[in-house]
C-alpha cells in the first residue's frame, strides 16, 4: 500500500534579507522555485500542510471521474462522478453513499469504489433484457405497448420471458383436463429463466388458492398431475414469476 498522507508545500516565508525583486510564492510540491536577482543570502523556511491522497474507482459496468487519484489539502473538497455503462444505473459508493456526484470534505485518505446495477423501466424491467430481443431504445414505450402485436405488453412478455419483438412468441396456454381421480395440466412452453405455479380453489371467486405445486421452466412444455384428494378442488391457474 502506498503513501495516503504527507505534508504538502504550503508557502515559502523569507527569513532573511531580501533581495529587491524577489516575490515568494506557493507552489505545489515538488516543484522547484526559482529566483533571479539574487544578491544577498536567503533562507528559505518552508510552510508545510497536512495532505491525502483521495481516489476513486468503479467495479464493473461503469466508470468514474472527478478526484479519483489526487493529493488534496486537508479541508477542501472533493467530488466524484459515477458514469453507468449503456443499460446499466449507479448503485453506490463503498462507503454506502447513494448521491451521485458525491462532494465531501477532506479530512483523511479516502478510495471510494462505485457499484453498478443493471437498469429498470419505470415498471422495473431490466433493459438488459431487451437487450437480448435486439431492441436498443424505446423501453419505457416496449414496457406498456404491444410492440410486436401478438397481445400483451412488454411487460407482460418480461413476465413470461416470451420474445417482445415476436408476435409469433407470447405468454403460453394452461391446457387442463381430468378425470375421475386425477387432474392433468400443461402449460405449453416455459422459460429456465421463470417458475411455474399451479394454484387451486374451490371457489374461483373468493378463494383462498392454493399452491399445489412450483417448478423452475425447462425450455418446454411443462406437464403437471394431480389427485383429486378433494372433489370440491374444481378451479386451477398457473402463474408464472421470477426465481
Ligand atoms: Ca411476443
Amino acid at each position: 500500500m502506498g503513501k495516503k498522507t504527507r505534508n504538502g508545500l504550503k508557502g515559502l516565508v523569507l527569513a532573511l534579507a531580501l533581495s529587491a525583486g524577489i516575490t515568494p510564492s506557493a507552489e505545489a510540491w515538488p516543484k522547484r522555485v526559482s529566483f533571479s536577482n539574487v544578491t544577498e543570502n536567503l533562507i528559505l523556511v518552508p510552510e508545510l500542510q497536512q495532505e491525502y491522497l483521495v481516489q476513486g474507482s468503479s467495479e464493473a459496468n461503469g466508470s468514474v471521474v472527478g478526484n479519483t487519484n489526487d493529493w488534496l489539502v486537508a479541508g477542501k473538497t472533493a467530488i466524484v462522478y459515477a458514469i453507468p455503462n449503456n443499460l446499466y444505473s449507479f448503485n453506490r459508493w463503498s462507503n454506502g453513499s447513494a448521491n451521485n456526484p458525491f462532494v465531501y470534505q477532506v479530512t483523511s485518505p479516502t478510495n471510494l469504489v462505485a457499484s453498478f446495477k443493471p437498469a429498470l423501466t419505470s415498471q422495473g424491467t431490466p433493459l438488459l433484457w431487451y437487450d437480448g430481443f435486439g431492441r436498443t431504445n424505446d423501453f419505457e414505450l416496449a414496457d406498456s405497448n404491444d410492440l410486436d402485436g401478438d397481445g400483451f405488453t412488454g411487460r407482460q412478455e418480461y413476465t413470461a420471458d416470451t420474445n417482445p419483438e415476436d408476435s409469433l412468441d407470447s405468454l403460453p396456454f394452461l391446457t387442463i383436463t381430468t378425470s375421475p381421480e386425477e387432474v392433468y395440466l400443461d402449460i405449453s412452453k416455459t422459460s429456465v429463466n421463470r417458475n411455474y405455479s399451479i394454484d387451486a380453489t374451490t371457489n374461483m371467486i373468493t378463494g383462498p388458492w392454493e399452491e399445489k405445486e412450483k417448478r423452475q421452466g425447462n425450455g418446454a412444455s411443462q406437464f403437471f398431475e394431480f389427485n383429486r384428494e378433494d372433489p370440491r378442488i374444481s378451479f386451477y391457474r398457473s402463474r408464472i414469476g421470477l426465481p
